[in-house]
């Protein structure tokens, strides 16, 4: 069965900016902040690679009861078991990964139009990832969405939101009382030098949304 999932701070990891020395202490620390769901985002590593990873971190998601879900690979988190994959629009299509996984796992879709959102949802989706609601560093070939945009997709679906793209404590209020369930924290969490504090500091921001 499906899990009910918080996705209030919804931490998306990325290696290369990760001030622990390990991802699972990474992890660990995110979600000893509060993180409350992880998605595994490797864009350059090799399905064996990436599933060692996410074997290594499973039991850390799991003793938390933190949904962890897996970035692009549908046959990574198949293998592993993980709780559900988030693709983005030139990825395997939302329809085609909701056959492959099945009903109980959760699927993500990434959108920054009105028309994607409601497709997603069509497809099978069970939350969306809405940005880049600010350029980010982190990820340069983003699409910007405006705050009238993501109010739109807002008022068009009704599956949970999340929104990404430089998110912090600077730009998270921005968003408070549009109707979103979580913050998608990637350099705001990850690159600080304390990871578990930066998530706190986030989870607590999460509360006014
Ligand atoms: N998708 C849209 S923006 C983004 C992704 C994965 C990166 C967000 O990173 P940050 O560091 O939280 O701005
Ligand atoms: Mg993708």
């Amino acid at each position: 069965m499906k899990p009910n999932v918080d996705y209030s701070l919804y931490l998306v990891t990325d290696r290369d900016l990760m001030s622990a020395p390990t991802m699972e202490e990474t992890v660990a620390q995110a979600i000893a902040g509060g993180c409350t769901v992880v998605q595994l985002r490797e864009k350059d590593m090799g399905g064996g690679a990436f599933l060692a990873e996410a074997r290594a971190v499973l039991p850390i998601t799991r003793a938390a009861g933190v949904p962890l879900i897996i970035n692009d690979r549908v046959d990574v988190a198949l293998a592993v078991g993980a709780d559900g994959v988030h693709v983005g629009q030139s990825d395997l299509p939302a329809r085609e990964v909701r056959r492959l996984i099945g009903p109980d796992m959760l699927l993500g879709v990434s959108c920054a139009t009105v028309e994607e959102a409601m497709a997603a949802q069509a497809d099978g989706a069970d939350y969306l990832g809405v940005g880049a609601m600010f350029a980010t560093d982190t990820k340069t070939d983003t699409r910007p969405v405006s705050t009238e945009t993501l109010c739109a997709i807002r008022a068009a679906v009704d599956i949970p939101i999340v929104i990404i793209g430089g998110i912090n404590p600077k730009t998270a209020p921005l968003f408070y009382g549009t109707g979103i369930s979580g913050l998608a924290v990637v350099s705001a969490i990850v690159a600080q030098p304390d990871i578990a504090a930066a998530a706190r500091q986030l989870k607590e921001m999460s509360k006014e949304l």
